[in-house]
């Protein structure tokens, strides 16, 4: 596997910074399948809805792409959480969220929808994403920024709005202070092909689009430790992602969920007394 970091290191940095990149985990072909669901997707879109999501880009749901069953369900980057000792992974969602060129700057939020949890408040995080960029990205096309630190300590823009309500979707209001820089925010800049691990909790932003190029991420949340998460908010997930993901077929289903089938009962099932009195 191409990877840099062991996974017990790549995990230390997703505590302590908030995230961590696998590097090099999808290969030209699933990108390429990827980009094509990508501009059908583009191609099928309201262009008046995407004049109200303005500063992020596009955010088209995966609900209507079960094409995107295979990069959601990447082998080789799920293989590596499960290294890094992020158990019991569930999905919820994906999004297709494409920078035109010339898009603008994304305002700082956090995406985390379970601070009721207590497990939101620990080090065991409720939610992570993951963000596959389709293009190289650097600060000139737009490439993610992150505030380190956030994902445990709270900052100020944690009491300036919750993220993408309609008015600072469409930037109401430009001047709104989180599309402002602030100290300690990092870029992070990455090859297509790499996944940005990150806890969904953290504050994160992305760069203007100057370039003549559109620059498309496919953000993918999942909840480790899912069936350590409080009931409401376990039924909550399966629900939703079960209600968004209900068109998809069953084999697109299948690489997102895999449940693994097993016809022979083990010694749990019992003889009955007559056979085996003991
Ligand atoms: O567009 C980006 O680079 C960041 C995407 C993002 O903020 C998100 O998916 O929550």
């Amino acid at each position: 596997m191409a990877t840099d970091l062991a996974a017990n290191e790549r995990m230390a940095r997703l505590m302590e910074h908030g995230f961590c990149i696998i590097e090099n985990v999808a290969d030209e072909r699933l990108l390429n399948r990827t980009r094509a669901c990508v501009d059908k997707a583009l191609a099928e879109v309201d262009p008046e809805r995407l004049a109200t999501s303005k500063s992020p880009g596009s955010l088209i749901d995966s609900n209507d792409y079960p094409e995107l069953a295979d990069l959601i369900g990447n082998p080789r980057a799920l293989a590596e959480l499960d290294r890094m000792g992020l158990k019991d992974i569930k999905f919820w969602k994906a999004v297709i969220i494409s920078k035109p060129p010339g898009g603008p700057r994304l305002y700082w939020h956090q995406d985390c929808l379970m601070w009721q949890d207590p497990r939101a408040y620990s080090d065991r995080p409720p939610m992570i994403f993951l963000m596959y960029y389709l293009e190289d990205t650097t600060r000139w096309n737009g490439c993610l920024r992150l505030l380190p630190g956030t994902h445990r300590y709270r900052h100020i823009l944690h009491d300036m709005g919750e993220a993408h309500t309609r008015e600072i979707n469409r930037i109401d209001d430009p001047d709104d202070p989180r599309f402002r820089d602030y100290p300690g925010e990092v870029d992070v800049p990455v090859r297509a092909g790499d996944v940005v691990v990150g806890y969904a909790r953290m504050f994160h932003s992305a760069h203007t689009n100057h370039s003549g190029e559109k620059r498309t991420v496919i953000t993918i949340w999942f909840h480790p430790f899912f069936s350590d998460l409080q009931e409401p908010t376990q039924s909550w997930i399966h629900e939703s992602m079960h209600r968004q993901h209900a068109d998809w077929p069953q084999d697109a289903l299948a690489k997102i969920e895999p449940m693994n089938r097993n016809r022979t009962p083990d010694r749990r099932l019992r003889w009955p007394r007559s056979v085996d009195p003991g």
